[in-house]
């Protein structure tokens, strides 16, 4: 089964859109992951065994494992590996925003997909099309597009104002556009799209039809779910992976994460 149709499944035979962010922290979590021989895979294995129920997939963003080189790669991919064999049904997503010339991508590709199994990984559209092409190629993942991102100086590029076809449009939208109408034809792409922009959200929806939006940037950046999915269906009331990282992850103890994690798909579910 290819990423987008694993994606939708799991949205909809378990009712959710919450993508649990899997950002492994040490100075945040519990003290006694720190002193464990893998606090990183200890911590993403708890997290993962107790909110597996309310998610419609995982992100792992994998900074939070190359900050420690090799061994945060070994535990990066022991995360991967416990995740795919464990929950095979769930997404597993990769936030590590690729994209370079052409050759250099066959060493992400085989990196991400390859040696890690992920279905879909974050890109930047700097390079254009053609230099994400071996992204685009693949059928069988979700190609994750960065359009306007949530930290706060998204706008100095992304609101750009760029002529296309005698009009004016600020950059990210050109990102919508051309996403939509040239490099979605294998039909694997998403966008990302901060939470902490619902007009820029809304606007993303409507030159996007139904294509799934990652959406970044719930409450420990300052968004909020209400005004995301108000903003960010599609036709079908669907098509938002609403991501939550660290107001989930550092609750506390397994059961105070758990609960957290179903309250937030309960408060997404509230306003579909
Ligand atoms: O625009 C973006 N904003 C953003 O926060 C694109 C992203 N990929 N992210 C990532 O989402 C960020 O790097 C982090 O991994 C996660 C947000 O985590 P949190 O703010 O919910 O803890």
């Amino acid at each position: 089964m290819n990423a987008k149709d694993k994606i939708e499944n799991r949205m909809t035979s378990t009712q959710t859109m919450l993508c649990i962010g899997l950002d492994p922290d040490i100075s945040l979590m519990p003290q006694k992951f720190g002193k464990s021989r893998k606090p990183l895979f200890t911590f993403c294995r708890l997290v993962i065994d107790t909110t597996y129920e309310s998610a419609a997939a995982f992100k792992i963003n994998t900074a939070f494992f190359e900050k420690y080189g090799t061994d945060g790669i070994g535990e990066l991919k022991q995360t991967c590996d416990y995740l795919r064999k464990k929950f095979p049904t769930i997404p597993l997503l990769l936030d590590a925003k690729r994209a370079d010339i052409r050759s250099t991508n066959l060493g992400y590709v085989s990196f991400v997909y390859d040696y890690l199994n992920a279905d879909g990984v974050t890109l930047h559209p700097y390079l254009g099309s053609e230099a994400l092409k071996p992204f685009l190629d693949r059928k069988d993942k979700a190609a994750i597009i960065l359009c306007r991102t949530s930290n706060q100086g998204s706008g100095e590029f992304q609101d750009l104002r760029v002529k296309s076809k005698g009009k004016t449009f600020p950059l990210y939208e050109i990102v919508a556009q051309t996403v939509v109408s040239k490099w979605n034809r294998n039909g694997n792409c998403l966008l990302v799209v901060g939470a902490t922009y619902p007009s820029e959200l809304k606007k993303v929806r409507s030159i996007v039809g139904d294509m799934t939006l990652l959406v970044p940037g719930i409450g420990a950046q300052g968004g909020e779910i209400k005004k995301v999915v108000r903003a960010g269906l599609n036709s079908k009331k669907s098509g938002l992976l609403i991501n939550i990282g660290r107001a989930i992850l550092y609750k506390g103890s397994a059961e105070e994460i758990g609960l957290a994690a179903r309250q937030c798909r309960a408060e997404i579910n509230l306003y579909v």
